[in-house]
Formats: structure tokens, C-alpha cells, sequence
């Protein structure tokens, strides 16, 4: 827990100055885990390294076996632990806006650990030849809609890394959005990017908010404030069943080993066996990660996956809130 220490101090500095500087600006500013009208699903970034399966493939049924290895064959299986020099080779990310409030909203902004930079282009074709080009003025957002980000189209651009993405790996993104017809000051919502070389297929079971914390932190999600919560580091996830079937989900894993897996039901976490997102539910897990070290929180973010009652593997991500301003300050 130590060796973590650094580094969540670091991100606490800056989570501190975001909070303060919204504060003075008469506050509108919102972290992911807060009730927000801006909903962002299906994050995904191409990897810049190691094209090679991960063996956690989103969205693909026959995805990955659900053995949990030993703590050893795991830690030698993952890319994150892997020494990492910067890259010069640029990468893209990708997911769906939805904007559910009554007011449109513009993605102005995008900032990453793991980049120097980061663009909002859209991607265009003329005469069967693809050309990108900074949008300017963002992308906007109407009341009820949504946009999606995906190769050929609006992306977001990652240049000048400051480390290589393996597929497996996870990425935090703070985006931020001005709110338009109000006075509201810019909202910054920082989602975790899966780093995958596999164009994510749409899956029931969609992760609508997902946050990294410590259990003794100050960054606790709202929903979980008066709740006992087990020690070290947490995610805090909602999931969304957008299937037309049940969505039945038995355990967790992180780095290929088995993580204990709650749900939140009524104020209160209950480990569980198995449990059943029904049509429309929306369920709100908790998976406890244990004491983990700064290197295995590189790009702000971690990916974990929830295994399905069917041994498939659903493979998603969590990022500390203001994870994206780190190396941005
Ligand atoms: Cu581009």
C-alpha cells in the first residue's frame, strides 16, 4: 500500500486544484462518478504495440478462458507490468456520447496520461482517399442524442505518447464538455479506455460509469459514501442491461486472477455467486482489487473483467477521476 502511496498523493494534488479551481468558478464541474446527464459507453484505444490476442477481447463471445492463473503466471502474462519507453506511434480512441439531458453539450477538450497531446478529428473520405482534420469548435451534442466516435469517423487523437498501449492495458480520457444554454461552466468526465485491437462489438451488458479509488481516499463515489466498503483498492462500476435477454454475471477478475465481486443493493455490498441484470436493470458493482503498486496504474486507468455466468469474458476498464490532468498540471 505504500508504494501506491506516491502516486495517489500525486492525483489527489490534482484532483485538489481541479475541485478548488471548479469551486471558484461557481462549481458545474462533475467527475464521472456524479450524477451526470452525459452517459459514455464503449471506450476503446487502439494499441501502439503487441497486435497479439490479450486473451480479454471485448464483446467477443468466445473471448478468453476464464481459468484463473496464480498470482506469479499472471503478472508474467500482463503487458502492464512490461518496461515502457515512450511511442512514436500515434494512437485513436473511440466510444459513444450520449447526451441525456435537456441542454446540447460540445466535447471541447480530451486530456491523457499517456499523451502529450490529444485531438478531436474527424476522419473523411474523398475519392476513395481517407484524410483527418481537427474539428473545430468540438463536437456537438443535441438533448436526446448521441454521437459515436469510431474508425472512419470523429476519433479522438493521441499523439506524442508517453508510453506504448498492448492490447489488455487500460487508458484514463478527461473529456471536457461545455454545456451549452446555460451558465454552467465546463463539465470534465473522466472514463477509462480498454486498449483493444479488436473493434469492440456492442454487448447487452453495457458499462455506463466506471471509477478507480482507494477505500481510504477522499475520491469515494457519491453512491458509496455511506456505504462499508472493504480495504485497498476499489472500482466502483454501473452496468446497464441494454440486451433483450438477462444478463447473468458470476465473477470478477483483474490481471487474470479472480477479484472478489460485490453488488450494491440497497445501501449495502453482498459478495456474490451469481447475478442477474434483467431487461432494462441497471446494477452497481463493486470489485475490490486489494493493495496494488503505482506501475500497475500507468495510464491513470485498470482493466478488469467481469465473467459471465456463460465463462465468457467482458472485459472493461476504470480510471481515477482527474487521472487525465496528471501529467498535464
Ligand atoms: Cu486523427
Amino acid at each position: 500500500m505504500k508504494r501506491i502511496w506516491g502516486i495517489l498523493m500525486r492525483v489527489r494534488t490534482v484532483i485538489r486544484h481541479f475541485l478548488l479551481i471548479a469551486l471558484l468558478l461557481g462549481a458545474g464541474a462533475a467527475f464521472a462518478h456524479d450524477e451526470s446527464d452525459i452517459v459514455i459507453t464503449g471506450v476503446w484505444a487502439r494499441p501502439t504495440v503487441g497486435a497479439e490476442m490479450s486473451g480479454m477481447m471485448m464483446g467477443n463471445p468466445a473471448g478468453g478462458d476464464a481459468t484463473p492463473m496464480t498470482g506469479q503466471d499472471a503478472m508474467a502474462a500482463t503487458p502492464m507490468s512490461e518496461h515502457r519507453m515512450g511511442s512514436t506511434t500515434p494512437s485513436a480512441a473511440y466510444m459513444q456520447i450520449e447526451n441525456r439531458g435537456d441542454h446540447p453539450v460540445v466535447l471541447v477538450a480530451v486530456m491523457t496520461p499517456v499523451a502529450m497531446t490529444a485531438e478531436i478529428h474527424l476522419t473523411s473520405i474523398v475519392n476513395d482517399v481517407a484524410s483527418m482534420a481537427e474539428v473545430e469548435g468540438g463536437i456537438e451534442i443535441a438533448p436526446g442524442e448521441s454521437v459515436s466516435l469510431q474508425p472512419g469517423s470523429f476519433h479522438i487523437m493521441l499523439m506524442e505518447l508517453t508510453r506504448d498501449l498492448a492490447p489488455g492495458d487500460a487508458i484514463a480520457l478527461d473529456l471536457t464538455f461545455e454545456l451549452r444554454e446555460t451558465d454552467a461552466e465546463p463539465m470534465t468526465v473522466t472514463v477509462a479506455a480498454v486498449v483493444t485491437d479488436m473493434l469492440p462489438m456492442e454487448m447487452p451488458l453495457t458499462l455506463t460509469e466506471s471509477v478507480l479509488f482507494a477505500a481510504d481516499g477522499e475520491m469515494i463515489p457519491n453512491a458509496l459514501q455511506d456505504v462499508v466498503l472493504p480495504d485497498g483498492m476499489l472500482i466502483y462500476a454501473k452496468l446497464e442491461n441494454r440486451g433483450d435477454a438477462d444478463a447473468p454475471f458470476a465473477s470478477s477478475m483483474f490481471m487474470e486472477s479472480a477479484v472478489p465481486l460485490s453488488v450494491l443493493l440497497d445501501g449495502a455490498l453482498f459478495e456474490i455467486d451469481e447475478y442477474d441484470v434483467g431487461v432494462g436493470e441497471t446494477v452497481e458493482i463493486v470489485v475490490a482489487l486489494g493493495d496494488i503498486a503505482p506501475e500497475d496504474v500507468p495510464g491513470g486507468a485498470l482493466p478488469f473483467a467481469l465473467v459471465m455466468s456463460d465463462e465468457t469474458l467482458l472485459a472493461l476498464a476504470a480510471a481515477m477521476p482527474g487521472a487525465g490532468m496528471q501529467i498535464h498540471e
